[in-house]
């Protein structure tokens, strides 16, 4: 990285306590969208814990503007302080002392949508990971905790609904129309934590009555007009609250629960103590609006939020580089909740494909960091899929490794242990190891070394003593400042099948009795010997079952063995997972094939091993659908020494197409069999029905004849809900038919007030794979609902553009290229955090050949050579270029 930029990096080795504590803070805003005053009152004395004497008091703010400062009561003289650009230094404080600010703050010139800020009808606050500080100046870390008693003062009209953490223990008439709020937080918390929102907002409220009797209101505010599509939200909240009480003993503590939906929010959601602050298209759902998948992706999230009210908010971090103490830990929650709301085998497999696309490709490029890092620039880029679903990977193992008792119970001894606290994932992995007895010291390695390990197994069977070996070697690729890895410890489940597809008896030589189907080894060593005795004939070996790390699994399996593993084996992962690799290895041939300027052919045996697996009536069809999807391109790019775009898509094209002209009876019949007998409801049980029947139709679309573009078309016209008309629709979003404009004006002609739907009606546009996207995608930037400062919008363009439509963001001519730093560097501006996210595709430059290396890399050096880059960005970059 160059020395001339002015970013501080921010190592871990680095942490030392905080100087000062605070004890309570007292807050009180005077509301405003343009100009909001906020009056603090904080208690702090010197660390008793800190390292040396205490020195002067460097308090975090920015974009502040201080009008008055008091340290006991007493005006500060203007040489007892200094203001920084991003500090308030008091020198020389006393050990214990009351310490008063009023700052101005302006919401609506807050387009980082970091600190309070406007969206909509409301004024709200996000503060994760350090907005706090564009609030007011605070010691804004983690691990200074504190009691906050808040006020909010707003004119009614404006504002009727004033809310922030806790319980209200006051409300009152001000003169001029204005009213105000008092709230108390009687937990302690990080600043991270705290949330205020007014504005002109309805509740939808329910109860709960947690295990021990006590009830709690759960109010739900959004704007009017969204009233009617909050019921999902609300039962997902409370199936979660139950969960928690059934799974982990963990109870809800305070006495209300509130969630507001916001339209302009940098993430998904935001778990502030009691009062969490959602994007809506995480709460908002309509049969009309929502797909299926909307609608679990609102299951989870509120889960995800709700559970971090005990991992997360009671027990936090320490210090940023523990994110994933409370983020990974809260994953694995939250999948595991869903697992057992929905298909439980579904979900595994959908976890698995998000953590193959995406953290695999950050795992294996500059931007790969341990799942706790060593250094940052700025820790909103560290919201990684590494620390949030690599992390939840590695708790799973340890719960692989414990078992479901083992791990209940280091869950409860961290619970004991650090309620209250700030710790570090140090602390967690401890409470497992004393809970299940045993040493983690080696498992320590996942938090610390990158890379995504390879497992290569081998194998040999003797004849003679009836005795199979499994030969398996741990190897982890280089990454940034780690070029060697020392071996990690992992759980490998696995099985072996006989030719007939039977589970033999598991028994490792030494080993008396036992006679499990499905078991663990636990990999320590670079290289293993596991040696089965009692195997009647040379097994067909069932690894990494359930996906039981986060690996890559290398074992060379004729296409026999993956037929009798995709069509016997007990664990429904690796059913699914033998298709893919079998329709990975088809696909990866044909780009070989058109690369060598060979036709394409689609091999018999592969078209009749998806004949079978269609028409099997028995399956389930959430998970027959996963089935017949084929391996994205994105998935297909990972697998490939030189990243060949083009060959990738029409390879992928040609099976598809061969697919749905081969097999177009089938799919019709599948279709018609899936067909809806009645309204549509989300919880009807009939989703997975659902997505077999659009999978059939977008096969069936794939060769473009008239008889599948008029189904869809009809589809489309007579869709009673959201999921069969986008199921038709992106299938003809992807045709270059006269249909596919006439659906698009109708879709938005019909939705155009409704911001959900029309992110999707962008997102339909830009990945379409028509050669001519990147045009329209640049024609729609001037769209009249297009906006920058909507980070849902600019995801649904210019985010689906370049991440979700490799094909045409790699064209070679650039162009994509070029469009996209045009558009990171317009967001700098306007929104660090978003623009950050948006440079990712840049950063794989170096797997594609040399002419987009070229490109890719002139656009990341125009990036940086921008004036007055933010550091979010250039940090991406500058590991990027
Ligand atoms: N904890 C927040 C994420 C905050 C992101 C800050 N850039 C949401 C979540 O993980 O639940
Ligand atoms: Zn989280």
């Amino acid at each position: 990285m160059s020395h001339t930029h002015a970013h501080v990096e921010i190592r871990r080795e680095d942490y030392t306590p905080p100087d000062y504590l605070i004890e309570t803070v007292e807050l009180r805003f005077e509301l405003d969208a343009e100009t909001t005053l906020v009056s603090s009152r904080l208690a702090l004395h010197a660390n008793p814990d800190r390292v040396g004497r205490a020195p002067e008091l460097r308090l975090d703010g920015e974009e502040l503007k201080l009008i008055s400062l008091q340290l006991d009561g007493v005006e500060l003289a203007p040489e007892r302080y200094r203001v920084e650009e991003k500090h308030l230094v008091i020198p020389d404080p006393p050990e214990r002392f009351i310490l008063e600010a009023v700052t101005e703050i302006s919401p609506a010139r807050n387009t980082a949508l970091s600190g309070l800020y406007v969206s909509g009808p409301m004024l709200c606050t996000q503060c994760e990971a350090e907005g706090f500080r564009r609030i007011t100046y605070f010691l804004d870390r983690p691990d200074v905790m504190a009691v906050y008693r808040v006020t909010l003062v707003a004119p009614k009209s404006k504002a009727p609904v004033l809310l922030a953490n806790g319980n209200r223990i006051e409300t009152g008439e001000l003169p001029d129309g204005r009213h105000y709020a008092t709230w108390l937080d009687p937990f302690k918390k990080p600043s991270y934590l705290f949330a205020v929102v007014a504005g002109d907002l309805v509740a939808l409220n329910d109860r709960f009555t947690t295990m021990s009797g006590r009830k709690i209101n759960l109010e739900l505010y959004v704007e009017q007009k969204n009233l009617g599509k909050c019921d999902h939200a609300m039962a997902s909240l409370k199936r979660a609250m139950r969960w928690d009480e059934e799974k982990f003993g963990r109870e809800y503590d305070l006495d209300t629960y509130m969630i507001v939906a916001v339209d302009d929010f940098n993430m998904g959601a935001m778990e502030n103590k009691g009062l969490n602050v959602f994007n809506s298209r995480y709460v908002l759902a309509s049969p009309e609006t929502a797909t299926d998948d909307d609608y679990q992706a609102i299951e989870e999230v509120i889960g995800h939020e709700y559970f971090h009210n005990w991992t997360g908010n009671r027990i936090t971090c320490r210090d940023w580089f523990q994110l994933s103490l409370k983020e990974g830990l809260t994953i694995y929650r939250d999948q595991e909740f869903s697992a057992d709301m929905q298909s439980r085998p579904v979900k595994r497999i959908t976890d698995v494909r998000l953590l193959r696309s995406s953290q695999f490709a950050e795992d294996a490029g500059p931007l790969a960091h341990p799942v706790r890092p060593d250094a940052y620039l700025e820790i909103n880029n560290f919201y990684s899929m590494t620390v949030y679903h690599k992390g939840g990977e590695v708790i799973r193992m340890l719960a692989t490794l414990l078992g479901p008792d083992g791990f209940r119970k280091g869950m409860d001894l961290y619970f004991e242990r650090h309620d209250g606290q700030a710790v570090r994932v140090d602390e967690f992995v401890q409470a497992m190891a004393d809970a299940g007895g045993r040493d983690l010291g080696q498992f320590m390695r996942w938090y610390d070394q990158a890379g995504t390990p390879v497992l290569t197994v081998t194998d040999h069977y003797d004849a003679a003593t009836r005795s199979y070996q499994l030969i398996v070697e741990q190897s982890c690729p280089a990454t940034p400042n780690q070029p060697e890895k020392k071996p990690f410890h992992l759980p490998l489940a696995m099985g072996l099948l006989d030719r007939q597809g039977r589970e033999l008896p598991l028994r490792l030589s030494g080993e008396t009795g036992g006679d499990s189907r499905s078991r663990v080894l636990e990999l320590r060593e670079a290289q293993e010997t596991f040696t089965f005795t009692g195997v009647p004939e040379k097994p067909v070996p069932s690894l990494l079952r359930n996906y039981s790390a986060p690996v890559k699994l290398r074992y060379d399996y004729t296409e026999e063995e993956l037929v009798l593993l995709m069509t016997h084996d007990s664990d429904p992962f690796v059913r699914w997972e033998a298709g893919q690799v079998r329709a990975g290895q088809v696909i990866l041939d044909l780009v070989a094939d058109r690369q060598q300027g060979r036709g394409m052919a689609l091999e018999d045996s592969f078209v009749a091993a998806f004949r079978t697996l269609l028409t099997d009536a028995k399956q389930d069809r959430a998970f027959l659908a996963e089935a017949l999807t084929l391996p994205a391109e994105s998935y297909l790019a990972e697998q490939m020494e030189v990243i060949d775009p083009d060959a990738i898509f029409e390879a992928r094209e040609f099976v598809r197409a061969t697919l749905g002209t081969r097999l177009a009876a089938e799919f019709q019949q599948t279709r018609a069999a899936c067909a809806p007998s009645g309204p549509y409801r989300p919880d009807d049980g009939l989703s997975g029905c659902r997505r077999l029947r659009n999978l059939c139709l977008s096969y069936l679309m794939a060769p473009g004849s008239q008889p599948a573009i008029d189904a869809a078309f009809g589809q489309f016209r007579s869709a009673d809900n959201m999921t069969d008309s986008i199921g038709a629709l992106m299938p003809l979003a992807g045709c270059d038919c006269p249909e596919r404009g006439e659906a698009l004006r109708m879709f938005y002609e019909k939705w155009k007030g409704d911001r959900g739907v029309v992110d999707k009606w962008f997102t339909l546009q830009a990945t379409s794979r028509l050669p001519g996207t990147l045009s329209e995608v640049i024609a729609l930037l001037d769209h009249p609902d297009f906006e920058f400062t909507n980070p849902n919008r600019v995801r649904s363009l210019v985010g689906a553009f370049s991440q979700s439509n490799q094909v045409r963001f790699h064209d070679a001519s650039g162009a994509g290229y070029r469009f996209l730093a045009d558009q990171i560097l317009k967001l700098n501006t306007i929104n660090p955090q978003i623009a950050a996210r948006m440079v990712t595709p840049f950063s794989r430059w170096r797997r594609f050949d040399a002419k987009r290396q070229e490109m890719m890399k002139k656009e990341l050096e125009r990036i940086l050579a921008e004036p007055g880059l933010a550091k979010d960005v250039y940090e991406i970059a500058a590991k990027s270029v």
